[in-house]
């Protein structure tokens, strides 16, 4: 057994190793980018990774190696599961056969989202297992029992991580690593080949999964109850952490933690014919909390929580505001930080992205209200001032199929800015369809060669590749234009995009020029390279 200071994040990767996987697929978002990384940093070789063009595909490649017998783990952020959602709830009728986890992880308190939701949810609705571990050391622990009992079961499982726990380090003590299996060749097209009658077995087989999953629960170690006083506190996942520093010793409270779905329901009946109260403490939404109280509530007993007003429903969950739940006086003592200087975020100095901007906002000089559709990157910022180029913001891919719709209903002109990662995670659909229609509007893509937002991994279509794959779709030659964005360049590229913004018809402008902490950072590893040589 070794031990390391891990994050949850890591703790994940590291255990997915441990237990044999063929391979890992992702597609980069905060808080769970680092699970593939470390996976990445740390495999072997006949461990594959991939960063996928995004979850859904992420998903599919994880399902197929699954199906080929091998385990394998596929992660992304909360708003990524929404992208994979389709192979998602269709895996839980066709099952997993070498073991398949799912690791998401969720961002109350929008940290680094553009919202908040409860994974805990999706996994209910695909009645499938999810896994919440509390600590580091059940990332790890519970990550090697997902891969065990995905195979038992035969279905994928989730893990449920949240921000705080993702990005916090622990000492984790770790287990022997498992060998990993050959390709298994026998075909279960049956089970694998969702036509009506086979889906209908099939999800008969999951209805008929559910109580042995509500079994386990019951007994799950990492389920356990502490019948003590008459208040009850039921703490999910990361929230025990909180509840316990909350309550320290304090024998008046029972305590249930739960950190498996769906939950041991004799536990908490349990908890509750012992208390005359419960507080159900957890991350996200009253997930919980909302089946106990149902649509009447638990006679004679008070329930409360996040939907009771007990406890804010958003945000992330602290110590002190479980004890103010609790009616503790605040254990923090300390004020908040005050007084420290705003700082607002902006673009980098020198970044591509400003050049491009510039040179788009003057060419729409005097221009009395242009549709301005946008996406997520870091270009996202261009919604700031000095460049108030940015309009829109929904999510990954939105800006050109937004754009088409603006144009549809009349507006004039209408301009959409999107990353070249974002282009080729969901962007590129839009794309196809804008120019099938030659919808009267101008796509520029800000191809700075990386993900920049999420850290600078690879791109899938940059440069050459990136103007091959847009000839490919069949945007037309004398409509797709390149700029260097560059402040030398400026009036040469605001006469370009302005003759592109008033050409009745689509056009696609990439502006094409390096992420400038990309290229320092492939400079200091080039420059370590030769000093290792
Ligand atoms: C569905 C989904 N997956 C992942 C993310 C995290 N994320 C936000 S923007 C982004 C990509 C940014 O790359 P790019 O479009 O190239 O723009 P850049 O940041 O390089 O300017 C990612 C992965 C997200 N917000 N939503
Ligand atoms: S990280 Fe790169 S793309 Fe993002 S703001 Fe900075 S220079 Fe621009």
């Amino acid at each position: 057994m070794s031990m390391e200071m891990l994050l949850g994040d890591e703790a994940v990767g590291l255990a997915a190793l441990h237990s044999g996987i063929g391979g890992a697929f992702s597609y980069p978002g905060t808080p769970a980018t680092e699970i593939f990384e470390t996976i990445q940093a740390r495999k072997g070789k006949d461990v594959s990774t991939i960063w996928s063009a995004n979850e859904k595909v992420a998903y599919e490649e994880a399902l197929g190696m699954s199906f080929a017998g091998k385990r394998a783990i596929v992660s992304m952020k909360h708003v990524g599961l929404n992208v994979a959602m389709d192979p998602f709830m269709s895996s839980a009728l066709t099952g997993a056969r070498g073991g398949l986890v799912l690791a998401v992880a969720d961002d109350p308190g929008m940290h680094s989202s553009q919202n908040e939701q409860d994974s805990r949810c999706l996994g209910d609705f695909a009645q499938i297992p999810v896994f919440e571990p509390s600590n580091q050391q059940e990332c790890y622990d519970m990550t090697r029992e997902a891969f065990a009992m995905s195979e038992r079961w035969a279905l994928p499982i989730m893990i449920r991580l949240v921000t705080r726990l993702a990005h916090s380090r622990a000492a984790v003590r770790m287990r022997p690593a498992e060998h990993a299996k050959g390709v298994d060749r026998a075909i279960d097209w049956h089970e694998w080949t969702l036509l009506p009658p086979n889906a209908r077995q099939r999800y008969r087989r999951l209805i008929d999964m559910q109580s042995t999953l509500h079994e386990y629960s019951e007994h799950s170690a990492f389920n356990a109850i502490e019948l003590r006083g008459p208040k009850g506190i039921i703490a999910c996942g990361l929230a025990h952490n909180y509840v316990r520093e909350a309550i320290e010793d304090d024998a008046r409270y029972s305590l249930l933690k739960i950190t498996t779905y769906p939950p041991p329901i004799r536990q908490i009946r349990e908890l509750i014919s012992h208390c005359d109260e419960v507080l159900v403490v957890e991350e996200g939404y009253p997930f919980l909390e909302r089946q106990l109280v149902g649509l009447l509530g638990v006679h004679g007993k008070l329930i409360r929580g996040k939907r009771s007003g007990a406890l804010p429903p958003d945000g992330e969950m602290t110590t002190d505001k479980v004890r103010t739940a609790l009616g503790l006086p605040l254990a923090s003592g300390q004020p908040a930080a005050t007084g420290l200087p705003a700082r607002p975020p902006r673009l980098c100095d020198g970044c591509p992205h400003c050049d491009t901007f510039r040179a788009m906002m003057s060419a729409l000089e005097g221009v009395q209200t242009p549709f301005l559709m946008s996406d997520i990157g870091c270009y996202t910022l261009g919604a700031l001032p000095p460049y108030n180029a940015v309009q829109t913001c929904v999510d990954m891919g939105a800006s050109i199929s937004m754009a088409h719709g603006a144009v549809r209903a009349g507006a004039r002109p209408v301009v959409c800015t999107i990353g070249d990662s974002t282009f080729t995670h969901s962007g590129m659909t839009a794309l196809i369809g804008a120019i099938r229609e030659n919808a009267d509007m101008t796509v520029m893509i800000l191809d700075n060669g990386t993900v920049a937002m999420t850290g600078g991994q690879t791109a899938l279509a940059t440069g050459e590749s990136m103007i091959q794959l847009l000839l490919g779709l069949g945007v037309p030659r004398e409509h797709l234009i390149e700029i260097d964005p560059m402040p030398k360049h400026h009036e040469k590229n605001v006469e370009l995009v302005r003759k592109e913004i008033d050409h009745r018809g689509l056009s696609v402008i990439v502006a094409c020029r390096p992420c400038i902490h990309t290229v320092r950072k492939v400079k200091k590893e080039a420059a370590a390279a030769a000093t290792a040589e």
